[in-house]
């Protein structure tokens, strides 16, 4: 098992170095730096922990191709794998609806333009000139300047077409999810997608990229996690909240109160037990480790320890490394 870790760079690229640099020492592989466009620059905060650390693989978690067109996403990520000495690895999705209507940006196709993307980065990175005339990318004979060596690019994924698109042609899939439940229906879809294109599915790291909560006192680590799971909730489809037998009336319910800003209720009783077990790993070092020792049993190959991480950061990341990945 490989251990990752998230990073939202709503913090100053400063102070998630520091954490990277933490993380590392307690022997994590990689460190994931969501990109979303209201806060800092993900290839800037990559940067900076590039510089501040020495062996982590450190990539975007994930960036999409609506916001950067192809042939910038790998001008950056080669950038970012120039200064790392080879640690850079691209996580691409297709990208937040609620951000893009902020943005004015219309998604159309995200799995075309997610393939046809992945299709083009790949050539850019390798150094080819790029001519591609794709349902949603197209490049008239663009090259860069500049060849670095490979960058394995990991998809961000959920929906059961993607996960399938994540089998057939990327190097790792980041899986917004924490129960074995779902991820015996994801590892299905990407085993699906690997057969279709021949390759073997231990190719594909398949990645739980889970809100992460850890604490010796397990109920301080669940409050930390009841807002994130109340987001995730709040943004589930219908067919997953039945999966874990969570009423879809919730979903109303928790939406509601968080366009309120009514945490309150939140954290008094909306986001019940059922939810915080189906939607994170969540509790004491024993807790988490048998959820990761579940997952690992169903094809999970790394574990990304999302937001929250514990109600104290430091804390948590430093029980992540001694009472998890150096008992692995
Ligand atoms: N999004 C961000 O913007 N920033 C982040 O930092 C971020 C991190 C992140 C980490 C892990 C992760 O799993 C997701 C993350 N996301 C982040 C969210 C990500 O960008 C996506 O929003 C999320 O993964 C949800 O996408 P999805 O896998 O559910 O795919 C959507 C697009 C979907 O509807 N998929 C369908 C499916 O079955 O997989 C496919 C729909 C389809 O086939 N569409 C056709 C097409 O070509 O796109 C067109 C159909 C038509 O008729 O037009």
């Amino acid at each position: 098992m490989k251990f990752g870790i998230e990073f939202v760079p709503s913090d100053p690229a400063l102070k998630i170095a520091y954490y990277a640099k933490l993380s590392e020492q307690q022997g994590f592989d990689y460190v994931w730096i969501t990109d979303h466009y209201n806060n800092r620059d993900v290839y800037s905060t990559l940067t900076v922990l590039a510089l501040n650390t020495n062996s982590i693989k450190i990539g975007s978690g994930v960036t999409n191709s609506y916001t950067r067109n192809p042939a910038i996403t790998a001008s950056s990520i080669a950038s970012i794998s120039e200064i790392s000495g080879g640690r850079a690895v691209l996580g691409l999705g297709p990208g937040d609806k609620a951000t893009f209507d902020a943005m004015g940006i219309s998604w159309e196709k995200p799995l075309a333009t997610t393939k046809e993307a992945i299709q083009a980065i790949r050539d850019f990175i390798s150094g080819k000139k790029v001519s591609m005339n794709g349902e949603m990318i197209k490049f008239a004979g663009a090259k860069l300047a500049f060849k670095v060596g490979n960058v394995p690019i990991y998809m961000g994924a959920q929906g059961p077409k993607m996960l399938e698109l994540a089998g057939e042609i990327a190097d790792g899939v980041l899986i917004n999810a924490s129960h074995p439940k779902d991820f015996k229906v994801a590892v299905e879809q990407i085993k699906k997608g690997a057969k279709k294109s021949g390759r073997d599915p231990s190719e594909v790291d398949v990645t739980a990229y889970a809100c992460f909560s850890i604490d010796k006192d397990p109920v301080k680590a669940v409050n930390a996690a009841k807002v994130v799971v109340a987001f995730i909730v709040a943004g589930s489809p219908d067919l997953v909240l039945e999966r874990h037998g969570i009423p879809v009336e919730a979903k109303s319910q928790i939406g509601e109160a968080i366009a309120k800003g009514n945490f309150g209720a939140l954290m008094g009783g909306l986001v019940t037990p059922e939810m915080i077990e189906a939607f994170s790993i969540c509790g004491t070092p024993e807790d988490c480790m048998k959820r990761i020792r579940d997952l690992e049993a169903i094809g999970v190959t790394q574990i990304v320890a999302g937001s929250p991480i514990g109600p104290d950061k430091e804390k948590a990341i430093k029980l992540i490394g001694k009472e998890i990945i150096a008992k692995m």
